[in-house]
């Protein structure tokens, strides 16, 4: 898996465990287009990893879309998480009635250079909480309450229990039910 960010690894192998399939993580460059759907952009970076590393591999694109902002942050996710802040996140949606949201991710595999990828997507609804909450999990979990759990934000539960419920989750678990079928003879 080419991705920087060791918590989106450490989420993806344990549900890949699941399958018996095994995951390593590659923190390499790679280009990543601006583009408003996920699926496009992890398409787009996919082959290009592929391209300057071999194959197989995956990358994931993921974002949160808020429905009170009109869907932002969306692709601009990881900017506004390091600009504004949940803080900030936090300051735009008060007052708001309407705390829905949803996480998208976006699992893109290529198998090798000038292959094309083979996109899994998967979304988790839920709702921006008033506060944060929680230490666990990463970017915008502290402030997100998946609807169908108990009322806990994503920070407050076991990397176990957030992949059965997250948006990663389900990608990764369609991605791994195909991967599993084309490649059982190998
Ligand atoms: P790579 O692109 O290197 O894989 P990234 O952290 O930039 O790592 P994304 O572009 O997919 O990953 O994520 C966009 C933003 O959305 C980023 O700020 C993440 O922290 C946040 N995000 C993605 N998945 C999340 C999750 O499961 N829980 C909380 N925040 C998440």
């Amino acid at each position: 898996m080419v991705t920087g960010n060791r918590h989106k690894f450490l989420e993806a192998r344990l549900i890949l465990a699941e399958f018996q399939v095994d995951l390593l993580q590659v923190d390499a460059k790679r280009l990543e287009i601006q583009a408003e759907d996920v699926e496009e952009v992890a398409r787009f970076s996919a082959e290009d990893a592929a391209r300057r590393l071999g194959g197989p591999l995956i990358v994931e694109d993921a974002g949160l879309f808020i429905h009170h902002l009109g869907g932002f942050p969306g692709p601009y996710s990881s900017y506004v998480l390091r600009t504004i802040g949940l803080e900030g996140v936090l300051r735009l949606m008060k007052g708001a009635s309407d705390r829905r949201a949803h996480f998208k991710s976006a699992i893109a595999f290529c198998e090798a250079p000038g292959r094309t990828p083979r996109v899994f997507t998967g979304v988790v609804e839920g709702v921006i909480s008033k506060e944060r909450r929680g230490e666990k999990g990463f970017g915008y979990d502290p402030i997100f309450i998946p609807l169908e759990g108990d009322g806990r934000t994503f920070a407050e539960m076991e990397t176990e229990e957030k992949g059965r419920l997250s948006h990663r989750g389900r990608a990764l678990r369609k991605f791994a039910e195909w991967f599993t079928r084309m490649y059982e003879n190998i």
